[in-house]
């Protein structure tokens, strides 16, 4: 597979949208069928009190967020929403907690039996749940985890400014774990933190030559939450995202790239701008972990239009 430096990341991002497109089509049609769409639904699984102090995070303890905290929930309410998620066609489900890192005893216990509780379902189980050691990555496998959700949110440089409670050095750690584990890997970033088109791309080379590469690649965009450091950022451009999914998908072929957070603010025709230049994957469900997600009705409606 071709890898891409820096340079090759660069030059495509500011290619005319006609060639970029044009080139992001080309290679999906390559490696997927055209109606292969993915709908992952996510849930909190433990909300808010989170020690790590990302700028862009609602449920940090550094901020003064209105935000409804929560413990670990107990299985049977993890067991009565992925039943929801199934019946309303999701193919993935992503459960999502506000930790460090990975508790042992009691709570890990009781993730292993939501994971379970999930694969009864006949549902792909993805879990997000901060760093984890080696030997936990291997215990999740046993329980039947498709997938490690981890991102690294930004480039290496830009990592500083939004994030002091850990480095980006342990990030790649726990992507290590979980590859060493044979779970895939689900790791992207999020757009308008305040970071230059020399950190998206930044970020996508450190995607991009990772060995292998994501299975999935979440791309965000900041969801503004008042009460972070980041509440007054700008919007993204909406081109910004359709450029950032299309060099995701030229560099990383085979990955499902996602269209995640932020996705409310984008009108359909910008999804769909996005879907031509390779997402085939979206978060589908009433929320996201804490803030609002697009009707699932319209989301219906949009995947029919563009798959079938
Ligand atoms: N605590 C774990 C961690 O940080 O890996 C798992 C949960 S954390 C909420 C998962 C991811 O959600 C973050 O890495 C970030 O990419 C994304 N995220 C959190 N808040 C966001 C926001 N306001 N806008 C966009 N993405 C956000
Ligand atoms: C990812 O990349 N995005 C999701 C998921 N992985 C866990 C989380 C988005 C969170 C958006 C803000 C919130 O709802 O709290
Ligand atoms: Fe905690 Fe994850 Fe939010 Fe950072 S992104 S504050 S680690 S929940």
């Amino acid at each position: 597979m071709t890898k891409f430096n820096l340079e090759d990341i660069k030059k495509l991002i500011f290619l005319p949208l006609n060639d970029l497109i044009f080139m992001a089509q080309n290679t999906h049609k390559k490696h997927f069928k055209t109606n292969d769409f993915q709908l992952a639904s996510l849930m909190s699984i433990k909300t808010g009190s989170c020690p790590e102090d990302c700028k862009y995070c609602p449920q940090s303890a550094h901020f003064n967020v209105d935000l409804k905290k929560e413990k670990l929930v107990e299985v049977s309410k993890v067991k009565k929403a992925a039943e929801l998620a199934k019946q309303n066609g999701a193919d993935r489900f992503c459960m999502g907690a506000a930790w460090k890192k990975l508790p042992e005893g009691k709570d890990f216990n009781k993730v292993i039996e939501m994971i379970r509780t999930v694969k009864s379902l006949e549902l792909e189980a993805c879990v997000t749940l901060g760093s984890i050691t080696e030997v936990q990555a291997k215990e999740l496998k046993k329980a039947g985890l498709d997938a490690y959700n981890h991102n690294i949110d930004t480039s290496p440089e830009f990592y500083k400014e939004i994030i002091s409670t850990r480095n980006f050095e342990e990030r790649l750690d726990t992507i290590k774990n979980v590859r060493k584990a044979g779970i895939s890997v689900c790791c992207g970033g999020i757009i308008g933190m305040g970071e230059t088109w020399d950190d998206r791309a930044k970020m996508l080379e450190v995607l991009a030559n990772l060995d292998p590469f994501p299975e999935s690649v979440p791309i965000n965009a900041l969801v503004p939450t008042k009460g972070t450091p980041l509440e007054n950022r700008e919007p993204i451009k909406p081109f910004d995202m359709v450029r950032m999914i299309a060099v995701t998908r030229i560099i990383m072929p085979t990955t499902r790239v996602r269209l995640s957070a932020g996705r409310k603010e984008l009108s359909p025709e910008t999804q769909m701008l996005c879907f031509l230049a390779g997402a085939n994957s979206i978060f589908y469900g009433d929320t996201l972990l804490t803030t609002a997600n697009n009707e699932m009705v319209e989301d219906r409606k949009l995947i029919a239009e563009f798959s079938g």
